[in-house]
Order: structure tokens, then sequence, then C-alpha cells
């Protein structure tokens, strides 16, 4: 499922991008909240189409979120390459705070985690001055010296910008040394349709910061345009040495206000400098014409069989994944989910999902539910969730909205293994009132022909509704006993 060099870069929800330059290589990671692994790791050659390559924090020694709400947990990290080695840094919001990995091969094995207690805030960023001084700087924004081998501070924090007059929550900051300048990149006026970057700079990484007269240098608030609540930034140069920005935006579908399904998504834009000033180019879809080679785009495979002893980086559960509840070794070429009593309304349900990346798309699953209950489901959060599951004999479609709970439909199945289907497809808007998609689930029986069951309103499972920093998840899970699966399809486009 590679890029065909068009704009989101990493689609599907995948907010708060870093990416660093090492050589000809680039790296970029998202924030990743309550799912775990977390913080997805992507490498590319040419800005453009970018192929996961792991997860920064994938075992429970760096990443605990027991405590983690829906969109709790890991928020946004700073990825940068410095003195040989790969440093990432992020806050756990429920559990620790602000924590820094190191690597020398970022598809890992990533560091355990230095904890900084010392860092006076969330989205942290990394830079180092000629003396090789660290400066983190947080949202705020406010900055501390750090020393990374312990975590400690070298001085006290001190506030060093508080963004655009007016505008709210000045955060996500990067610190640059760019020709005479350092620069320091915020974005403001919340992550929704306000979202923006802003950018000053000064004569030493602690300032002072003189505003850009032009702030903010990326917005799209009260823009008609396809990709809304640009924000979160980070600059880059591409392999030609031109300027470019990464940052997350989101696609908006369906009639007023627009609801959006895929989470916030990463973008890429041009930038140009004048007197001294970046100045970000248009938002566009089609990147064919940026001006390098790009590579062919890595077609990611359809199935996933499960025929490996570990699961592929893209695969995500809720706060953990105990091998004993979560196995391919059980039964060879079978995902076995082994439930914990637990229903997709509950925030520790057994649940293996990947990020629904498209605005159209279709996934199926062979599931076996002779020895328990379980099913596929398309998940926002324990509150916002679609899923279709084998119950006592027969297969259910389920529509959790808020408060509301309701089997929308139900039909007897006789075989103990069986095919459950659903089928995304986005919608035009028919007038000011339609949704942005219908979430359509089926069943097909061995020897059967596929059954559509139930077709819902996909506008329910949006950020607008459920509110939240994630975007939707299509996955499997296990309720009652032990379910397994022999593969799982993914296709973008609303059919396989
Ligand atoms: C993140 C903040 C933001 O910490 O949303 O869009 C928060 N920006 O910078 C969670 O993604």
């Amino acid at each position: 499922m590679g890029n065909t060099a068009s704009n989101p870069i990493v689609p599907g929800f995948h907010p708060d991008p870093s990416v660093c330059r090492v050589g000809e290589d680039y790296y970029l990671a998202c924030s990743s909240f309550e799912y775990f692994p977390g913080v997805p790791i992507f490498h590319s050659r040419d800005l453009v189409n970018w192929r996961q390559i792991g997860n920064v924090l994938d075992r429970p020694s760096q990443l605990r979120l027991s405590r983690a709400s829906s969109s709790g947990g890991i928020y946004a990290p700073t990825l940068r390459h410095h003195d040989g080695r790969f440093r990432l840094i992020t806050t756990n919001v429920s559990e620790g705070g602000n924590l820094l990995v190191t690597a020398t091969d970022p598809a890992g094995p990533w560091s355990d985690p230095v904890m900084l207690p010392a860092v006076p805030g969330i989205d942290p960023d990394l830079a180092w001055d000629e003396e090789g001084t660290c400066w983190c700087t947080v949202a705020g924004v406010a900055q501390v010296r750090l020393d990374l081998e312990t975590g400690k501070a070298l001085g006290e924090p001190a506030r060093v910008w508080s963004g655009t007059r007016g505008a709210k929550a000045p955060e996500a900051p990067h610190l640059y040394r760019i020709g005479a300048y350092w620069y320091l990149m915020i974005a403001e006026g919340g992550t929704e349709r306000g979202h923006a970057v802003s950018i000053a700079r000064g004569p030493t990484p602690s300032g002072p910061f003189e505003p850009n007269p032009a702030n903010p240098i990326l917005t799209h608030r009260g823009v008609e345009h396809p990709v809304q609540s640009t924000g979160h930034a980070d600059l880059v140069q591409g392999p030609d040495d031109s300027w470019w920005l990464a940052f997350l935006g989101t696609r908006p579908g369906g009639g007023t206000p627009g609801w959006h399904v895929l989470g916030r998504e990463t973008f890429l834009a041009p930038v140009e400098w004048t007197n001294g000033w970046p100045v970000v180019g248009e938002v566009v879809t089609d990147l064919s014409g940026i001006p390098w080679p790009l590579d062919e785009p890595v077609a990611e495979p359809v199935r996933d069989d499960f025929d490996g002893t570990a699961l592929r980086p893209h695969w995500i559960s809720l706060r953990d994944r105990p091998e004993e509840l979560v196995t391919t070794r059980d039964r060879p070429g079978w995902l076995t989910l082994r439930a914990r009593g637990a229903s997709l309304d509950a925030d520790d349900v057994v649940f293996v999902g990947r990020r629904q990346q498209h605005l159209s798309c279709f996934a199926s699953a062979l599931i076996d539910a002779t020895e328990g209950e379980g099913g596929l489901a398309v998940r926002l959060d324990e509150h916002h969730h679609y899923g279709i599951e084998a119950v006592d004999g027969e297969v259910r479609v389920v529509a959790r909205i808020g408060p509301l709970r309701t089997v929308v439909a139900s039909r007897p199945v006789s075989a103990g293994t069986f095919e459950l289907t659903v089928r995304i497809a986005e919608q035009r808007p028919r007038g000011p009132r339609g949704g942005p998609d219908t979430v359509s689930f089926g069943v097909a029986e061995p020897g059967g022909a596929a059954t559509d069951l139930a077709t819902l309103d996909g506008r329910y499972l949006s950020t607008e509704v459920a509110g939240g920093f994630t975007g939707r998840v299509i996955g499997m899970y296990a309720t009652v006993g032990t379910v397994r699966f022999a593969w799982f399809d993914y296709v973008s486009g609303g059919s396989r």
C-alpha cells in the first residue's frame, strides 16, 4: 500500500511527525497514544515514499500504558541523529512523563528509556549547539539545557517564546541552526481547524527570538482546502538540499462541518527562503513534480497470513500485547487471540489492528470462532466503534456510539470458520448533511456467497464526534475464550 507520489506522505493516523536526514536516508516518527507498540518509525530515500521499519517503543520496559486513557499515552516525539546515534525524545503523558531512547539502527532495537523529570513540558525537542550542549525545548515555549546521559538539567528552565499574540497553545517546538540564525518553529492555535505553524529567529539557541512578521507560515484556518488543521511541523532538506516541511493535517469528508475519520496524517510541502525567513508553498495532493527521482512505491501485500513468528510492525494493540494473549506461535499460520474477558467497550480488550489509511478501503479476516467469541472491528475508541462478531453460533453487527450500544443485525452461521468483511466507502457529500463514508459489514461461510449484514454511517466514527488525537484502526479482537485468524486482508478502494 505504498504512496504513489502523493500527499499525505504517511496516510492514516500518523500525527506530530518528526523527520531527520542522515546522508541520503530519511527517517520519520509519529505519536501513538494508547497503542502498543508505540512511536512508528519510517524510512524513505525521497521524502515521498515511506516504509515502516519498526516501532521505537516495542517492549514493556520502554512503554507502560496501563493507566493511559484513549488519546493518552505517547504524545509528540522528536527524532534526531547526533554524534553517530539516533535519539528520540517523547512524552508518556500517562506514566512517567518525558523520556529519551537512543539507537544505532533506527529499525531498532532502541535503548531502554532515560527518564527526564527535568524537562518541563510536552512536545520536547532536541538541538545541539557548536559546543555540543543539548537544548531541550518544550511546549509553552520553554527551554532547558540537558545532560542526555543522566537526564539531568544543566540549569533552570526558561520561557523563550509564547508564540503569536492571541494564538493559543504554542507547542510542537523545533529549534534549528540555519545560516546565521537559530530558528524556533512552533505550532499554535490548537490541533483542530485553527491550527498553524509560526517561526521566530535569534542569535543564540535561547534567543532572544524575533517573530517572523509574516507569521503564520502555514495555516488552513478559514480556507476552503481538502487538507485542514495543518500544523505541528518539522523542517528537513531534500536530496537536492532544497527545504521541505513535514506536518500534520486532516482530510474532512461529507457535508458540513466535515468529518475526518483517519485522524491527523502526515503531509509534505515545499519551503523557499526569502529575506532569511521560510515561505511554505502550496499543499498539493500530487507530489510527482518533486525535483528529484522518486523511488518505486513500496507495494504492501494485501494479505497478512500470519506465517511469521512475530507480527509485522504496522499491527498495534491496546496498551500492551502479552505473548500469552496474542501469538502466532500457538497454531502456525494463524493469529491466536486469548480474551481477557473484555468487550470492545473496555480499554483492555485483546485487539490487533492496523490504521485505516485510505478513505475507501476493504478489509476481511478468516476467523475460527469454535473456541471463543470475537470479530472484526473499526475502532476509534472504546466508546466509538463498529464491529462484526461471532457470538454463540451467530454473527452480529454491533455499533457503539457514545452511550449507545446496539446489535444492528445478526444471522446464524453453521460453520466454525468463516470470513468477516468490512467495506468502507467514501461518500461524495450529498448536500450539507451527508456523512463522510459508509461502513458495511458482511460474512461469507465456506463455499457460500458473501452477504452484507449492515451498512452504517461513518460520521459517528470520526474525531469531530468522538474527539481525541487518534484515528480509525481496523482490527481483530477476542471477547471470550480463544479466537484465531488465518489471514487478514486490507486493500485500498471500496472492494477486494
Ligand atoms: C501534541 C501537540 C499536538 O502533543 O497535539 O498537533 C498533541 N499538536 O503538539 C497530541 O498529538
